[in-house]
């Protein structure tokens, strides 16, 4: 494929007015009529032909103004269809029909079939494989929809909009209309058709219109649909009282599929979700599979205002939607459950996944200038450091200049396909403020490196606060200008009290905000009775790293008293970190790893607090994973020294504090029935971490097979079993509890995935093995995403020890896994081969063996432009 720039955007030469399509569906031989109406847009050469994209398709017939078209006037391809000699100024319409085959979709992109259910995914670029078509965002227009199916089969035929009415159709057929009158873009486009169960419920919006509320399932699993419903309420409700923002449709529908490439898809009215993201119950979900559900539900309800009613320009602004919308549903979610543990949560997400990123060869800017294959750019640079890029506007802007901002834009720029460019400036005119530096946050890539540090004048009571900033070098970038980096602190006093205190000179501080704009200022605060410990990037302000040279005594001093609880687990990491890569080290050389006392007592004192939420204290315990320690190291990384070491400081803490954990294990056992609330959950998430250190103190699998026997509840019984498996993965209980949990979970897909998932993670060489005999187990299906993610996935990105063993046997099985994907479902290939983006920083060993399984996909001839994008991406 060729490259895409954003400097070539240019308006299209007609302008899309209407669009009719009736689909006559059949698995191998769908029929699409196509009526489009255009007209020439105003300025534009008479010369200039209609060109519309198509993807794999072939034409049967095609119409201008209803009568058949002269062939000399067009030229199709399966890619495209361009139309000569068009009327001047006039509206034509052109009747294209096309004829596709459902059933041979194995992409999952345009129409296919998943289950005997006909389902589309049009996002980005699918819609061009269903009828050729002006397949981007910018060209809005209404849709007229109408569905003939057998009856019998397909008793459900939705779509987009409300609904128009349906009929029989001949004596085993029907059809039925649909109608959106909202002007919306090809990718959002859906429809489905078959034999589903349904779940119904009614909201009332706040001006008192009454909305219908369908969730479509397999039947049989309508009752594992209540919670997705309660979030959907939840999210409608929620969406009014913070951006006043309303559904705009008599319906507001989702189904759930069992075949999808992502977590689910905004499509106008009729969202489309992974049935992973609808599907629950105590017996089969776990707790993040709620806080998942309720997060994707709210997300793609919350596209209808942010990615519908106001859509993209170009596929470079995806990020106008996607990182606000995730924004949007960050905050939903703090507002559903704990704030400072779901910011927690954010951040190691952020760390784990869109640091590399932005660290590696796939490092683009939030609002990228260039791309091979927009599918390869719905990474989470665009959604999640495009998130905390809008969070950022909100610290500088505060919570109503934020408000008015949102109000502005929403008003300017309803029904339009927007940049980044007006979203940045609907902040700037409705608060007066120049954010031209600040959109630096959308163009440079790469993680600010920020320097700290802190001098305390005792005779002239000010504290000094040295700041610099540094942003690396990327693909492509290397010379950045200085950002604009609102960073939260505190100076807490030796009580524990924030000290008020006044900035004097160095920039602008605003509340409890320093800004940093330059590549080196320093702050000066006056009033300062005594030496305060300074708690800097608050709530994680900006996404940035900082490197202040904090002594451990004020890195603790924060854990134990700062009121900001992300604070305090955010020195909680910064103390792990050391003991962890200092243990890796001495793993590596084959020393004995002891884990510092001082920590020790900090993270049990956290433990063992019971002021605390329990979620924090679980949280806390869960120490910094393999992944976050060997990007702390740096380079040259040994993943078994990495694993080694961590499992020696683990040890440390289970045996020192077996008492308390004992206490938290027995209080949080006994804690009455199941409810899938925040609360619930804490609970279960600090009993389980209280298990896990239990049975390493004992070194015994007695306990987790005793949780795994009494469990009520699927995240205990999931826990007990990962302690098991990874714990002791050849011991009896072990394979007992992984019989039983397959036998009485044969027929849940879903659940099934949790127990290739957990096997695929038992660290050490031996998963490879495991992990190709789980390969032919009958609950396998390589063709099924959620299959191939839950065993292949997870083994790469989640196993460092097995997936990097040294003999670089994984590296080879993984470059076959993604040959044999390739073909069948580009994007999930595509997505999976990420898994080897750092592996530069491994030790050259395995480095080398990485590159050569990189270098035999690379050499494949039939590769998709989606691997072929990622492969000379990550080898370059
Ligand atoms: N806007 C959607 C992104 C998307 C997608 C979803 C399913 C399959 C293929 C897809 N390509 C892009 C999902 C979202 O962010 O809400
Ligand atoms: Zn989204």
């Amino acid at each position: 494929g060729r490259i895409v720039h954003l400097a070539d955007y240019r308006p299209t030469d007609f302008v899309l007015e209407r669009v009719d399509l009736t689909f006559e569906l059949d698995p191998t031989d769908t029929k699409v009529e196509a009526r489009l109406i255009f007209h020439r847009r105003e300025g534009v050469d008479a010369s200039a032909p209609l060109v519309l994209d198509g993807d794999d398709l072939t034409m049967t017939s095609l119409l201008f103004d209803q009568i058949e078209l002269d062939p000399a006037r067009y030229t199709a391809t399966p890619e495209s269809l361009t139309i000569r000699d068009l009327p001047e100024s006039v509206p034509f319409e052109i009747t294209v029909v096309t004829m596709i085959n459902p059933e041979a979709n194995t992409q999952l992109m345009g129409l296919y079939r998943t289950n005997g259910i006909y389902a589309t995914q049009c996002e980005a670029e699918g819609f061009r494989r269903i009828t050729y078509f002006p397949d981007r965002p910018d060209v809005l227009a209404v849709y007229t929809i109408n569905i003939i199916a057998d009856k019998a089969a397909n008793p459900l035929l939705l779509s987009n909009g409300n609904f128009l009415g349906g009929a029989g159709f001949g004596p085993d057929k029907h059809f039925a209309a649909w109608f959106d009158p909202h002007p919306k873009p090809s990718y959002l486009f859906a429809l489905v058709a078959g034999d589903l169960g349904i779940v119904a419920d009614t909201f009332t919006t706040m001006s008192g219109r009454e909305v219908a509320l369908k969730i479509y399932v397999e039947h049989g699993k309508e009752p594992r649909a209540a919670y997705a419903m309660d979030a959907l309420k939840r999210s409608m409700k929620w969406d009014e009282e913070v951006f006043g923002r309303e559904y705009d449709l008599d319906i507001f529908m989702i189904v759930a599929v069992s075949d999808f490439n992502m977590g689910a898809m905004e499509n106008k009215g009729l969202n489309i979700f992974n049935d992973k993201y609808v599907l629950a119950d105590p017996e089969t979900a776990t707790d993040q599979d709620y806080a998942n559900i309720e997060a994707i539900i709210a997300h793609e309800y919350f596209h209808n205002w942010t990615g519908n009613r106001i859509t993209c320009r170009d596929w470079f602004q995806l990020c106008l939607k996607e990182g606000l919308t995730v924004y949007r549903d960050h905050e939903f979610s703090a507002d559903m459950r704990s704030r400072s543990v779901k910011r927690i949560a954010e951040v190691r997400h952020l760390r784990s996944e869109q640091f590399p990123e932005d660290a590696g060869p796939l490092a683009h800017p939030v609002r990228p200038t260039k791309y091979r294959e927009i599918n390869n750019f719905y990474t989470t640079t665009v959604y999640e450091k495009g998130s905390e890029v809008t969070r950022m506007i909100a610290t500088i802007l505060g919570r109503d200049g934020f408000k008015k901002g949102m109000d502005l834009y929403f008003e300017r720029h309803d029904g339009e396909a927007a940049t980044v460019e007006d979203f940045v400036k609907c902040f700037e005119d409705a608060n007066g403020r120049d954010l031209t530096q600040f959109a630096l946050w959308y163009h440079q890539a790469g993680t600010p490196q920020i320097t700290v540090s802190s001098t305390y004048d005792s005779s002239a009571k000010t504290l000094t606060l040295s700041l610099e900033q540094m942003i690396p070098a990327t693909p492509g970038h290397s010379a950045k200008e200085p950002m604009h980096i609102p960073l939260r602190f505190a100076l807490i006093s030796e009580n524990g009290a924030e000290a008020v205190a006044s900035a004097i000179s160095g920039g602008e501080v605003s509340g409890d905000v320093v800004h940093l704009t330059q590549r080196a200022q320093a702050f000066t605060f006056a009033g300062i009775g005594s030496r305060p410990v300074v708690s800097l990037n608050r709530g994680f302000s900006a996404p940035v790293s900082l490197h202040f040279a904090q002594g451990s005594e004020d890195l603790a001093h924060i854990a134990r008293h700062d009121s900001d609880l992300f604070a305090r687990w955010e020195a909680i990491t910064d103390l792990a970190l050391p003991v962890l890569t200092g243990a890796a080290k001495t793993a590596r050389e084959g020393g004995a790893v002891e884990t510092s006392r001082a920590f020790i007592d900090v993270l049990l004192a956290v433990a063992a607090d019971e002021t605390l939420e329990p979620a924090f204290r679980a949280q806390a315990l869960s120490l910094p994973s393999e992944a976050d320690i060997a990007r702390e190291l740096g380079g040259n990384n040994d993943p078994d020294a990495i694993h080694a070491g961590r499992q020696a400081v683990l040890s440390g803490i289970a045996t020192a504090g077996a008492g308390v954990f004992g206490k938290l294990h027995a209080i949080h056992s006994a804690s009455g029935p199941f409810t899938p609330d925040a609360a619930g959950a804490g609970k279960r998430a600090l009993k389980n971490i209280a298990l896990s250190f239990l049975t390493i103190a004992e070194n015994s699998p007695a306990l987790a097979a005793a949780a795994f026997a009494s469990a009520d509840n699927m995240t205990d019984l999931s826990q007990a079993l990962t302690i098991l498996a990874h714990r002791f993965p050849e011991a009896v209980e072990t394979k007992n509890a992984l019989a039983a949990f397959e036998t009485r979970f044969a027929s849940n897909a879903l659940v099934l995935d949790k127990w290739f998932s957990i096997q695929a993670t038992i660290p050490g060489a031996a998963s490879l093995d495991r992990v190709k005999v789980l390969m032919q187990s009958p609950h396998f299906a390589p063709t099924n995403p959620n299959r191939v993610r839950s065993l292949v996935g997870t083994f790469a990105f989640g196993n460092a020890t097995g997936f990097n063993r040294a003999d670089g046997a994984a590296y080879h099985f993984f470059a076959e896994q993604i040959l044999a994907i390739d073909p069948r479902n580009p994007q999930l290939a595509a997505r999976l081969l990420t898994a080897l983006r750092s592996w530069r920083l491994l030790e050259p060993g395995r480095a080398d063996k990485a590159r050569a399984a990189l270098a035999t996909i690379e050499a494949s001839p039939s590769l998709s432009t989606d691997v072929r994008d990622i492969v000379d991406r990550v080898l370059k």
